[in-house]
């Protein structure tokens, strides 16, 4: 991908109040040039259901001190949403749930809730980490005021988000999930089945934001997943269709350039996560200890396997969902789609969205 250098459209602007707000995302002011184009607008209408109902559920990760974010968030789900579809929610958290959470979390939903916790295989420190490197690694990257530097939790919950939450036992028996946090917003109406849309037309990953990583955080993160294509050139995607190019701005394809989903907000495929490919790449990963030594987002780590073993095809911009996570706003500008949506498109990050159909740029 070309970095599109000299073509920042009005968002650095827009975006030096919000990067005033965020600790944990670099935002990077390229934007896209106009181009024409229609955005393909999803309807009921739009696709055949292969079941009727998908096998999904929404996956949320959670403290017992999120209980009002988090009821925020459901509700706003429910009101937007599931109160029509009614997808189960899976709940999970490394400490027990007390009993109120647990009531008061459930009381917002007619759909089923499960609660679940995840045992130290999960969540804590592998025995091939060691732990006064992760320690030395920490105090490195505090000292570049990176965002989370010292935070163990924040890494386990890394981790756990990069090769876990698909395999939980609660999570195991579905085919389809939506990430939930607490404390986000959705704005539009959302009058289909998403998960059915996913199914039917075999979408493996969905998103609403994408921008640009702290560089610090993953110093060694590229070299590593290069050792791995080394190792599986058979699982790279190739040709017109594949995502690849949106990893790189030098013609060579040698260098990340940092582009990632935005992970809090994710609708995908759990059998895609729980395939040979996926667990290998995880796998592989995780034995270098770069979610302790350095610390490498969740986010990145899902971003480069969809870009590297998946299609255009197998990926959707969900431009109408509109979404905010703190700092950033996703929503949508196209009138036949902001008609449906209490958000303000104006102050949507990367605004000209639309073209992202194609994805060609991380803003
Ligand atoms: N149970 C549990 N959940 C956590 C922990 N840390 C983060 N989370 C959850 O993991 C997700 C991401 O954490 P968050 O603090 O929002 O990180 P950010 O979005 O990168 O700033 C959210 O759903 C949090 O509720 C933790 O230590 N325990
Ligand atoms: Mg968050």
């Amino acid at each position: 991908m070309a970095t599109l250098a000299g073509s920042v459209i009005g968002s650095a602007a827009e975006h030096a109040d919000q990067k005033a707000h965020t600790p944990h995302v670099e935002l990077r002011a390229t934007s896209m040039p106009s181009q024409s184009g229609s955005i393909k607008v999803h309807t009921k209408k739009d696709f055949v259901p292969k079941t009727g109902k998908a096998n999904a559920a929404f996956i949320i990760l959670a403290r017992n001190s999120n209980q009002a974010g988090l009821l925020s968030s459901m509700q706003q789900n429910e009101d937007k949403f599931n109160s029509n579809y009614n997808y189960p929610y899976v709940i999970l958290n490394d400490q027990p749930f007390t009993d109120e959470f647990m009531q008061v979390i459930s009381s917002v939903t007619k759909a089923q809730v499960k609660f679940g916790t995840i045992d130290h295989s999960m969540w804590g420190y592998p025995q091939w980490i060691d732990q006064e490197k992760a320690a030395k690694g920490r105090k490195a990257l505090e000292e570049k005021k990176a965002p989370y530097a010292s935070s163990e939790s924040y890494r386990h919950m890394c981790r756990f988000q990069s090769g876990f939450f698909f395999r939980h036992p609660l999570t195991m028996e579905y085919d389809y999930y939506w990430r939930i946090e607490p404390d986000v917003n959705f704005y539009c109406n959302i009058d289909y089945d998403v998960f059915a849309f996913m199914e039917a037309k075999d979408v493996k990953y969905g998103w609403t934001l994408s921008l640009t990583d702290y560089p610090s955080t993953l110093e060694t993160f590229w070299p590593t997943v290069q050792k791995w294509i080394s190792k599986h050139p058979e699982w790279m995607t190739s040709g017109k269709s594949s995502l690849r190019p949106w990893l790189h701005d030098d013609d060579k394809m040698e260098k990340y350039n940092l582009c990632h989903f935005w992970s809090n907000f994710e609708i995908g495929s759990l059998k895609w996560l729980r395939s040979e490919q996926y667990v290998s790449y995880f796998d592989h990963l995780d034995k270098s200890g770069g979610f302790f030594y350095e610390r490498w987002g969740d986010a990145p780590v899902h971003s480069v396997a969809v870009a590297l073993m998946l299609n255009e095809s197998d990926v959707h911009f969900f431009n109408d969902i509109g979404y905010y996570h703190p700092p950033l706003t996703h929503c949508p500008s196209e009138p036949q789609l902001q008609a449906k949506c209490a958000c303000n498109a104006s102050v949507s990050f990367g605004m000209y969205s639309s073209h992202r159909n194609a994805i060609t740029n991380c803003v």
